[in-house]
């Protein structure tokens, strides 16, 4: 923890701030990260041009991570792929007019978010992939590097020599549950597809962040590596609205972290904005969320945290111990790191 940002335990599982404390401007976001709360709200505070702060909040805090990796699990040198390549997926999303700009499977660029605003801001699609996306950011300027480091080498390597354990394949030949590929497909079904232990609190790869301006115009946006030893080439939910994260300013805005192979199948973050539409606190909309994931996918592991236009924050989070995500308001200098246990959600009906 940095920038003398405030640990707040909550014991009441769910349930994070309450209508009474709720507040704008505010800035939001995944995991114990307060430096890019931090620079995400000097950016919304300090924006020049009132249409676009919230944007530029968004873009600022996840820059922020990309560039001092957040505890080293986002950005550059995390996460290789089985070829021991990073590579990144970013959204950024506008609550005002619903346009968004995302980057999937991003190689040799660090600032993701920066590309992906250029796809928001200078073109009329909403997201780019791979290669192409990263010609797309060297012909506007963006530098082209290597984004493997000595750790995600290192990692890498550690992989190869036990075997690539664990992976994501299932149903093929050789067994990947204790065999290197390449793989040929094999009607097998010995693997299952629900694997679990990817996303924990030390493994968290993703930031998520919401800002809300005193006019009560959203944004959110993504920044991540996805997951370790993923298949070249996978794009996770990060990327995809709706899933890592959505916003309208007519409700408020969510964000997710966890696994993301699983909720781009759910959108829990459309989910979540559609329960607070309905009338739900973003506790109860977090928690409704979940639960229908859980209803599917029962060993699910991730959480969320949703913010309406008063600035009432909620989150919940399954799979994992506790979930520690950071809220900034003008009631206090700093941010405050909320954590929260991740309590066994509702029984699935
Ligand atoms: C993904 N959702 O690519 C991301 C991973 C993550 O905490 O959130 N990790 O699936």
């Amino acid at each position: 923890m940095s920038n003398g940002a405030v640990l707040q335990s909550l014991v009441f599982g769910i349930t994070v701030i309450s209508g009474a404390s709720a507040t704008l401007p505010i800035v939001a976001n995944t995991w114990p990260w307060p430096q890019a709360t931090d620079a995400g709200w000097k950016a919304l505070i300090s924006s020049s041009d009132s249409n676009t702060a919230v944007l530029d909040a968004i873009q600022a805090g996840c820059t922020k991570c990309e560039e001092d990796q957040c505890d080293g699990t986002v950005g550059f040198g995390g996460s290789p792929d089985e070829n021991g390549e990073t590579t990144l997926d970013a959204l950024i999303m506008d609550g005002t007019t619903l346009n968004m700009g995302a980057v999937g499977a991003l190689r040799r660029v660090k600032n993701a978010i920066g590309v992906a605003r250029l796809v928001l801001d200078n073109t009329e699609h909403s997201m780019l992939v791979g290669e192409l996306a990263t010609e797309f950011a060297v012909q506007n300027g963006f530098k082209e590097e290597s984004l493997a480091t000595n750790h995600s080498t290192s990692m890498w390597e550690n992989w190869k020599s036990k075997q690539c354990q664990p992976n994501y394949h299932i149903n093929c030949i050789p067994d990947p549950t204790t065999s290197c590929g390449p793989y040929h497909p094999a009607n097998l079904q010995s693997n299952s597809k629900n694997k679990t232990g990817n996303i924990r609190p030390d493994n968290h790869d993703t930031i998520g962040m919401i800002a809300i301006d005193n006019n009560g115009k959203t944004a959110a946006g993504t920044s991540t590596n996805g997951l370790n030893h993923k298949i070249p080439g996978r794009v996770g939910d990060s990327p995809i609205p709706g899933a890592g994260a959505y916003t309208d300013d007519d409700v408020g805005a969510a964000v997710a972290t966890g696994d993301g192979d699983v909720m781009m199948r759910l959108l829990p973050t459309y989910q979540l904005v559609e329960n607070m539409r309905q009338g739900m606190s973003p506790e109860d909309a977090a928690r409704d969320a979940l639960n229908r994931i859980l209803k599917r996918y029962s060993t699910f592991e991730g959480a969320l945290i949703g913010v309406n236009i008063k600035g009432e924050v909620g989150a919940a989070c399954t799979g994992f111990e506790n979930f520690s995500f950071c809220v900034r308001t003008a009631k206090s200098t700093n941010t405050i790191i909320h954590s929260i246990p991740c309590v066994k959600l509702d029984k699935p009906k």
